[in-house]
């Protein structure tokens, strides 16, 4: 029965054994992976906008074809993660539209304006930065298209996260206006950064069950200070400043101290209030209705194709 069948997942799971898309899984395991990997692949697909608005205007041509190459990986990486939710049986056009229509989420960070190229850089360093230390864990994570997704995904990132410090080292070494930009960029980018790791623990309605089936492997809480610990000696070889005056080592701890962001910005960016959320939604939108005749004639070529097979 059914019991069984939920104690037999149970033990897989603390075996840390992969659970696949042909196992029994408890139906709540499967709304909440639906939820959260469709969540992931909207943030990729959306989070293209913010860098792509400035392919256009890139200062050379190197650092186009870079800017290009991630943007074009953010796509693959919605791709492989809407396949990753199709094998729990929705429908990634389905998945499009509860996007378009608010009902799904994509990630707060996303909401913000991309003001100068230096944005480039601070968003390859803080926000891939933040992504690496959110989904390396997801390597491990217990639905297996998931775990295998995130392996290829996050290596992506990492060239993700160099680029965008080389960018802001060079741009480091240049003029006063230069330096300027960095620090303007980096002030605005950082609390956003610390909130794309959810909210605080205390108040994460999810992560208590997402961890006991292993989907996530730490709180959003512990995540952050690793983020944390890991970027303020990197902004000291930048020599950027991070804008919170309560930073600061905390040997007892065995790590860094930093204030709280402002959760009541948060709640707005997510509920679709922040400064860019209309119209990252309405691009979206206007994107998938131009696209509709690529979708159409692609089924029509698929089912012309396997009625010749049939034939
Ligand atoms: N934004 O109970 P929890 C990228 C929602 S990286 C919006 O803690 P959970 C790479 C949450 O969904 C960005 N909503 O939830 C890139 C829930 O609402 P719901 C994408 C947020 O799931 C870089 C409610 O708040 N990465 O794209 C956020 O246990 C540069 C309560 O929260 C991922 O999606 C937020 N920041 O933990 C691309 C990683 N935080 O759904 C381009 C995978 C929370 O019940 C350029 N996801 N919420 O209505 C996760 O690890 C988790 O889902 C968390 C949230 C940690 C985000």
């Amino acid at each position: 029965g059914t019991a069984q069948l939920e104690a037999e997942f149970q033990n897989r799971v603390a075996a840390d054994q992969r659970i696949e898309p042909r196992d029994w899984m408890p139906e709540a395991y499967r709304t909440t992976l639906v939820r959260q990997i469709a969540q992931h692949a909207h943030s990729e697909i959306i989070g293209m906008q913010p860098e792509g608005d400035w392919l256009g205007r890139a200062p050379s041509l190197r650092r186009k074809a870079i800017l290009l190459a991630k943007v074009q990986d953010e796509a693959g990486h919605g791709l492989y993660l809407y396949a990753a939710t199709e094998t729990l049986g929705v429908d990634r056009a389905d998945l499009t539209e509860r996007l378009i229509e608010g009902r799904q989420k994509y990630s707060s960070i996303f909401n913000y304006p991309t003001l100068s190229f230096a944005d480039v850089g601070v968003i390859g360093w803080l926000v891939d930065g933040a992504a690496i230390c959110n989904q390396v864990p997801l390597c491990r994570s217990s639905y297996g298209p998931y775990a295998r997704a995130m392996v290829r995904i996050c290596k992506e990132e990492s060239f993700h996260q160099r680029q965008g410090y080389e960018l802001l080292l060079t741009m480091m070494s240049g003029t006063d206006d230069q330096r300027q930009m960095v620090q303007d960029a980096t002030n605005r980018w950082w609390w956003p950064s610390l909130m794309m790791f959810g909210p605080p623990d205390g108040e994460s309605p999810n992560t208590r069950q997402s961890m006991a089936w292993r989907i996530k492997r730490h709180t959003n809480d512990e995540l952050r200070q690793r983020f944390v610990d890991i970027t303020v000696p990197q902004a000291h070889r930048l020599g950027v400043e991070l804008p919170d005056s309560a930073l600061s080592w905390n040997p007892e701890r065995g790590h860094y101290d930093f204030s709280e962001p402002d959760w009541d910005e948060f709640t707005q960016v997510i509920k679709g209030y922040g400064p860019c959320n209309a119209e990252r939604i309405s691009r979206r939108a206007a994107a998938h209705r131009r696209g509709a005749w690529v979708r159409e004639a692609a089924a029509a070529h698929a089912a012309k194709s396997r009625r010749r097979e049939e034939d």
